[in-house]
């Protein structure tokens, strides 16, 4: 494409292209996308974040990511479309110019650049691709490699496992950039991790069935995002603890942020639920962005007024 609204929302794209989709996306709008490189793969592509801002310095941010699992492949698809709705809206949707106004949002779109380029011939990757020393076996599972549980029940420290933790915590340079960029971020109010498929809205914990403190407010805001993500399409969602939803896993993405102090840490599981799975059909990329956006707005005007 020549520009983002030449862009084709309704298909899955190469990673050369969604690269060069944010490049053009921040040269159209200079004035409120930046992009911020927060670090590099384990084969040396760059790991982008899109900055959505407009004005101050180092206002509250939420932060959003997609494709930190590389197969699901309708999750980058509707980061990209998120990117570009957010510039399309602002100004226009009360709602989110609302947000804007006092918040900036971070968006890594891949968060997995090393597994989606690989998957392009293996459809079904999903960890990263650093080779593991002693085992012929690639790749870490970047959502059991954070330092929250680390090592416990719900991962595996088997190589070859589609839940490898890894050989350490944060041994994976995806997910390094992550903390180093959150920690010295310091003021990020929301995380949200974006995942496929199941059609699941969940909060921490994923690795104890110890509550957190901020259950209850986790799980009416849950409530809400959900009725407003099912008001789009009639889309059905589950949501509770990721332990109670889905299962036990340790070393989660979103245990972490919220062990940080970052009380509104949530996970998506985007549609579906197992009819095509990762291989959800492009013709359902635009509609499960849109109503994924309707709980977004919602997650997202919460943490701005609390
Ligand atoms: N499912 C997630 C997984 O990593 C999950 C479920 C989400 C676990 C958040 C822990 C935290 O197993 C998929 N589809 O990846
Ligand atoms: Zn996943």
């Amino acid at each position: 494409a020549r520009d983002t609204d030449s862009f084709n929302y309704k298909t899955y794209h190469p990673i050369s292209e969604l690269y060069s989709f944010q490049d053009m996306l921040v040269a159209e709008n200079p004035s409120l996308v930046s992009k911020i490189v927060i670090g590099r793969s384990y084969e040396g592509r760059p790991l982008n974040v899109l900055k959505f801002s407009t004005g101050g310095s180092n206002r509250p941010a939420i932060w959003i990511d997609t494709g930190i699992h590389s197969r699901e492949w309708v999750t980058q698809a509707s980061g990209t479309w998120f990117a570009k709705k957010i510039v399309t809206d602002y100004g226009k949707d009360p709602v989110l110019t609302a947000i804007l106004n006092k918040m900036d949002i971070l968006l890594e779109t891949v968060t997995n650049p090393d597994g989606y380029a690989y998957s392009h011939t293996n459809r079904m990757w999903r960890k990263t691709r650093k080779p593991n020393s002693g085992s012929s076996c690639v790749g870490v599972d970047p959502n059991r490699n954070w330092d929250a549980g680390y090592g416990g029940p719900g991962a595996s420290s088997n190589p070859c496992s589609e839940t490898f933790r890894g050989p350490r915590a944060h041994s994976e340079s995806e997910v390094k950039s992550i903390v180093d960029f959150v920690k010295s971020h310091g003021n990020i109010k929301e995380f949200i991790s974006i995942h496929a498929y199941s059609q699941m809205l969940m909060y921490p914990y994923g690795y104890t069935q110890t509550p957190v403190k901020d259950q209850a407010a986790l799980h009416s805001l849950a409530q809400r995002a959900v009725s407003a993500l099912t008001a789009v399409y009639g889309t059905r969602y589950r949501y509770g603890s990721i332990i109670n939803v889905i299962y036990q896993a340790s070393g989660g993405t979103i245990d972490w942020t919220y062990n940080q102090g970052i009380k509104y840490s949530y996970t998506f599981e985007l549609r579906d639920t197992g009819r095509y799975g990762f291989i959800l059909p492009a013709n359902q990329i635009e509609p499960t962005a849109e109503e994924t956006w309707a709980a977004l707005l919602v997650l997202m005007t919460h943490a701005k007024n609390n």
